[in-house]
């Protein structure tokens, strides 16, 4: 055991980062058959940590693996693991795969789920990113359409979204954008996406295949309460060009501006009014121990 490691929930044990580990045997890395959730605690609380629980529990029942321990004992590890590391600031990765089966696709031979809890520091991106906005490009990748991979479950079936990332690694910008088959935007690969068109506040409707961000949900309520007209409804690239803001939402990205898509300016190629207040009042709530849940 390395005594400054950081400690990884492993089924009920703790183990150092390095010594923590899974069969491979596991359907999870032979067949990316489970979910995850990446959440993160500010300043001793978990931010919207119910929400997160829920929706692990809703992509499990989505492809019908039993999680088997119930919501609360879920938190209870998550807290005490952020307590062993002693994380007042984290990042916590929950990933729950199907478990060690056998060579063979059937679930049936796996018997019980790997539940693996990390919590690490977070790595904040350059700031100048966030200050001046990100470059992004629409990717080739079309998002997986509503059907067994869809990112409306959070499973751990995430080559579409890395083919985007890897495009736009290639192109020297920071993030990819994807459409659905339709050619309607759809997200970003770990982020979903807003327009600002006229003052309204516009992101795709997840029938689109996008996640049901909890960022993005937190961001509708934010602009509903400032008094800005919410819509959730179609975007097109041409859209997209002519909008006056883009920004993403995400855990691991917060509120983050677009300032260019595939070389075009977005607006005047400066963060937005609009978004700049979203990200401001998002900062405040993530900071609000009301929004949740205390590490202790
Ligand atoms: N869309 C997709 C496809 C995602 O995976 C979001 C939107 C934003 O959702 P939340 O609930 O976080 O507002 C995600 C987020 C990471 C990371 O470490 C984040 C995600 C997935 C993988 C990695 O940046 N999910």
């Amino acid at each position: 055991m390395k005594g400054n490691e950081l400690l990884v929930y492993v089924n009920g044990k703790y183990y150092p980062k390095s010594e923590a580990k899974i069969s491979v045997y596991d359907h999870g890395f032979l067949y990316g058959d489970g979910v995850f959730e990446g959440i993160r605690a500010y300043n001793g609380s978990v931010f919207k940590l119910k929400e997160h629980i829920n929706r692990l529990y809703k992509s499990a029942k989505a492809i019908m693996l039993n999680i088997s321990m119930t919501k609360d004992e879920m938190i209870g590890a998550i807290i005490e693991t952020l307590k062993k590391n002693r994380l007042r600031d984290a990042y916590i990765r929950l990933v729950v795969s199907r478990g060690p089966g056998d060579l063979g696709l059937d679930p049936r031979k796996c018997s019980k789920p790997t539940i693996i809890i990390i919590t690490d520091r977070i790595k904040l991106h350059d700031g100048s990113a966030k200050k001046e906005g990100l470059t992004a490009i629409i990717s080739w990748v079309k998002r997986d359409p509503v059907d067994a991979t869809t990112h409306e479950v959070k499973s751990l079936n995430y080559l579409n979204s890395i083919l985007a990332k890897i495009e736009a690694n290639n192109a020297d910008v920071d993030e990819a954008i994807c459409l659905n088959k339709e050619g309607f935007i759809c997200e970003g690969v770990a982020e979903n996406l807003f327009a600002v068109v006229d003052g309204v506040v516009i992101t795709p409707p997840t029938s689109t295949g996008a996640l049901r961000g909890i960022t993005r949900n937190v961001v509708i309520r934010i602009a509903k309460k400032l008094g800005f007209e919410v819509a959730k409804k179609e975007i097109t690239p041409a859209d997209l060009f002519l909008a006056d803001e883009i920004f993403f939402t995400g855990t691991a990205a917060e509120v983050v501006p677009v300032k260019e898509i595939n070389k075009r300016e977005i607006g005047d190629g400066r963060p937005g009014p609009i978004t700049l207040k979203l990200m401001k009042e998002y900062h405040r709530l993530v900071l609000d121990p009301k929004e949740g849940t205390p590490i202790t």
